[in-house]
């Protein structure tokens, strides 16, 4: 069974959002188009409180994108970005969402960021995505979305350590930095996953 993994495709991480993802939102149309080659699409979905400690707002003498120490962990400092409940952290009305079984919220918690779909980046909470993927009977998993050398990257890393089959969709991804997109690509190929285009399913 193979699911199709939507990371983060919000509003803040589209251009005119707070962290504006280049071309990010070329990769709707893709995404809309793949959907229907899946059993199971599920989405996360970035759900920060407005003082979450990954915000350079929360750190007065730290400047955005500097990066520092969060509670033992590196740390980004970000611009504010995906509020719970603000336009920012919607889906992108663009995105096709009637086929998005499951969402998981992640990045509650203000003292640890969450980049991975499947934990917080200190390990300390699931989010009981690997349960529920395995739940539905999923051994493969495809990931696309924002963004490709964040969330995505990280979803792709704990999706191998959780023993899923993993492909990493490349022109169904953007990235905040080129050079990120390709350590991102090299590292995840060392660990097992498969760097794929999408017109391979289509
Ligand atoms: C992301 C930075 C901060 C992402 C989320 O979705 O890639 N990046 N929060
Ligand atoms: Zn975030």
């Amino acid at each position: 069974m193979r699911a199709l993994l939507l990371i983060d495709i919000q509003n803040d991480f589209l251009p005119g959002g707070s962290l504006a993802v280049p071309e990010g939102d070329a990769i709707i149309p893709i995404v809309n188009r793949l959907q229907g080659q899946f059993d199971l699409v599920v989405a996360t979905q970035d759900w920060h409180p407005p003082q979450h400690k990954s915000f350079a707002s929360q750190h007065p003498s730290k400047s955005v994108f500097e990066v520092t120490e969060l509670n033992g962990l590196e740390q980004v400092l970000w611009p504010d970005h995906c509020v719970q409940g603000s336009v920012g952290a919607e889906f992108s009305a663009e995105l096709e969402q009637h086929r998005i079984e499951a969402i998981f919220r992640k990045g509650t918690d203000p003292e640890v960021d969450s980049y991975s779909g499947f934990f917080d980046n200190g390990y300390r909470k699931s989010t009981g995505l690997a349960g529920s993927l395995r739940g539905k009977g999923v051994t493969e998993v495809y990931l696309a979305g924002l963004a490709a050398d964040y969330c995505v990257y990280f979803s792709a890393k704990d999706a191998l350590a959780e023993g899923f089959k993993v492909y990493y969709l490349e022109d169904a991804v953007r990235a905040i930095s080129t050079e990120g997109f390709q350590k991102a690509k090299a590292d995840l190929v060392e660990r097992g996953a498969q760097i794929i285009p999408s017109h391979t399913l289509l």
